[in-house]
């Protein structure tokens, strides 16, 4: 008798441990903290498409995953925040492809200037069979790549004259992004490429250590480059993709279908940027010249063209034309 009722003391105490140990998973997975970094400001079409993401994701796992966003470069540039991904320091990074090449070498193809004419062509190439290849090979170096999403097209901006042909742009110093195509593009251009990590942009232009850089109007606006930079010249030299990455340490501990929310929420931030990246393509715009910056918006694009086309060939001599070639001859 007295052994039967040690024994369903016991179980009754194993019983309560076993309660106590279960909630605490359950609370633990509630408040798993998802920590999400970008190097825009609150107000970016990076931080519109990181509260879509938070909203779908949190709706979605019903509270198991909260979404924490650090935006403006507090997880630091792009390239870091990469490097973070792949040691699990960062779960989820929005970026440009501007330091991914060094990573993931098949996405340079992406960077060649005046390789997309349009956002419907863009959009559609890197939504169908092409989009996804490049972002399997995330998966090769390290990386989950959850979606392609939206910078816009890149545009100059500086501080010393109007720039309305590629010679206009000899002896100035640009900061490009750290990406050898790019910074080789603006070389052939006449310009001196500097490259740097975001962050440090809007005070290298503040101090005049570089005259000019060029991004999407959304970044123009978001970065507030109007208090540093008189000149704007609608150039679209580049399309800029975005990428919603997640670390493979996060990633591969999650069942199929939590892997499969976060694959949902990105779907959702990629559609969210894109529709304001279009709005800002114009309201930006207008806002820019609002805040005093001279826009150029009449540009001859073929002799920017024209001054780029060697990049090509550098790019091809090293990784030959097959992604190059898909891109120009698919249907988009
Ligand atoms: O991704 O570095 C850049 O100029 C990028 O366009 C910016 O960080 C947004």
């Amino acid at each position: 008798m007295k052994i039967k009722s040690l024994r369903s003391m016991l179980s009754l105490a194993m019983g309560g441990f076993t309660a106590t140990l279960s909630l605490i998973t359950i609370n633990a997975q509630a408040q798993q903290t998802i920590n999400l970094g970008h190097t825009l400001s609150d107000s970016s079409h990076y931080s519109v498409g990181a509260d879509a993401f938070k909203k779908t994701l949190e709706r979605l796992s019903d509270g198991e995953f909260k979404i924490l966003e650090h935006p403006s470069g507090s997880l630091g540039g792009e390239r870091a925040m990469i490097e973070g991904l792949q040691i699990g320091t960062v779960d989820l990074v929005i970026t440009s492809t501007g330091p991914l090449g060094n990573f993931v070498p098949e996405t340079y193809v992406l960077d060649l200037p005046f390789l997309f004419e349009s956002y419907e062509q863009a959009r559609c190439v890197l939504d169908g069979n092409i989009g996804q290849s490049l972002l399997d090979k995330m998966g090769e170096h390290n990386l989950v790549g959850l979606a392609w999403s939206e910078n816009g097209f890149r545009h100059i901006t500086n501080s010393k004259h109007p720039i309305r042909t590629p010679e206009d742009l000899a002896g100035l110093k640009i900061r490009t992004m750290e990406n050898k195509v790019h910074m080789e593009a603006f070389k052939q251009m006449d310009a001196h490429p500097t490259p740097m990590s975001f962050p440090e942009v809007f005070t290298a232009l503040q101090q005049g250590t570089v005259d000019g850089q060029e991004n999407p109007s959304t970044v123009i606006v978001a970065t507030k480059f109007w208090e540093v930079q008189d000149y704007l010249s609608l150039t679209g030299h580049v399309y800029s993709p975005a990428i919603v990455l997640a670390s493979p340490i996060l990633l591969n501990d999650l069942n199929d279908e939590q892997r499969g929310w976060f694959f949902e929420a990105a779907k959702a931030s990629v559609a969210a940027t894109r529709t304001e990246v279009s709005r800002l393509e114009l309201d930006g715009v207008k806002l820019l010249r609002d805040k005093g910056m001279e826009v150029e918006t009449d540009i001859d694009k073929a002799p920017f063209q024209k001054a780029a086309e060697p990049a090509y060939k550098i790019y091809t001599d090293q990784y030959g034309s097959k992604m190059l070639g898909l891109i120009q001859a698919s249907d988009c």
